[in-house]
């Protein structure tokens, strides 16, 4: 339900899930790219990212630049105080470090990068408007024991958990370590997210505390996941330090546990529209912690 100038106005659920006793696809109904020309894209790369719901790019950023960011990374997943606080999520079975969330707020030298233009002007052009953080994190993968994400839309649990009216939000994934074929990149299915994917199972009461270390509400049933496979196939995000991979909040995607010595350590922004601001969870239940769903600071991001 949302409140709208006094009056009590019911926001109409276009995307309902975990409501129903089983799964069901069905087509988006919203565009993916919201934007024009206007902007760093040319056409091609709108035209790809509208058919399969993902943009890489090589290296937007230099090694050299993210050496800060790599230190920073080391600095955070060492440091006792930080552990500590609810905004980092441990392992469920080793106890290491596996993700910052709110990290835009917890460290100015990743902020830049997230507030980097070459990243924020993107997403406006995807968006078409001003974007501000939903969300931001580190995933740490953690080499030996890191833990994987099991498929999922992030847009199912953003809508459900924290209200996300519209499918107007891009994940941004920023390497801070080499993401290689064996050390658990991110793994998207192509296409995907034309379809909207609402689940069985109802949600828990904070249920974060849970899906932050392994989700299993809100995440596909075998069949849905075969057909979507079947449809588009799986697209590996490999790539060096200083690969991005834009993907819509729609697209389903996951990712390997990593028993390499290697680390698989990214940042994430998740920009949403500043036209797509959250209103009262559609589960029902109390709205997410503030670190993971940002509901106060809807300022249009000021690109660095
Ligand atoms: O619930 C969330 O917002 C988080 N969960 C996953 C598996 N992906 C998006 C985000 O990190
Ligand atoms: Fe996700």
């Amino acid at each position: 339900m949302s409140v709208v100038a006094g009056k009590r106005l019911e926001t109409v659920d276009l995307y309902p899930s975990r409501i129903g006793d089983a799964p069901r696809l069905a087509p988006r109904q919203d565009p993916v790219v919201w934007g024009g020309p206007e902007g760093p894209l040319e056409t091609a790369q709108l035209e790809f990212y509208e058919r399969n719901g993902f943009l890489q790019f090589e290296s937007l950023f230099s090694a050299d630049e993210l050496r800060a960011c790599q230190e920073e990374l080391r600095r955070l997943g060492q440091d006792p105080g930080m552990r500590a606080r609810e905004e980092t999520i441990t392992e469920a079975d080793s106890g290491e470090v596996r993700s910052i969330f709110a990290i835009h707020e917890l460290s100015p030298i990743v902020r830049k990068l997230c507030e980097d233009a070459r990243v924020v002007n993107i997403a406006r052009q995807l968006l078409g408007s001003e974007v501000y953080f939903h969300q931001t994190r580190i995933n740490y993968k953690p080499g030996f024991r890191g833990n994987g994400f099991y498929w999922h839309s992030d847009f199912e649990t953003w809508h459900v958990e924290d209200g996300m009216p519209r499918m107007r939000a891009v994940s941004c994934s920023i390497s801070l370590t080499e993401n290689t074929e064996y050390n658990g990149p991110l793994m998207l299915i192509p296409g995907s997210h034309r379809k909207y994917l609402s689940c069985v199972g109802e949600t828990p009461e904070d249920h974060y505390r849970q899906s932050l270390k392994n989700q299993e509400i809100g995440v596909p049933d075998d069949a849905s996941l075969q057909a979507l496979f079947d449809e588009g196939g799986i697209f590996v995000a490999k790539g060096g330090v200083g690969s991005v991979t834009f993907f819509e909040c729609n697209v389903m995607h996951g990712s390997n546990s990593n028993i390499t010595p290697l680390p698989r350590s990214n940042v994430f922004v998740v920009f949403n529209s500043v036209e797509n601001t959250l209103v009262d969870p559609f589960c029902g239940l109390k709205p997410r912690p503030q670190f993971i769903a940002n509901r106060r600071d809807f300022a249009p991001i000021q690109a660095g």
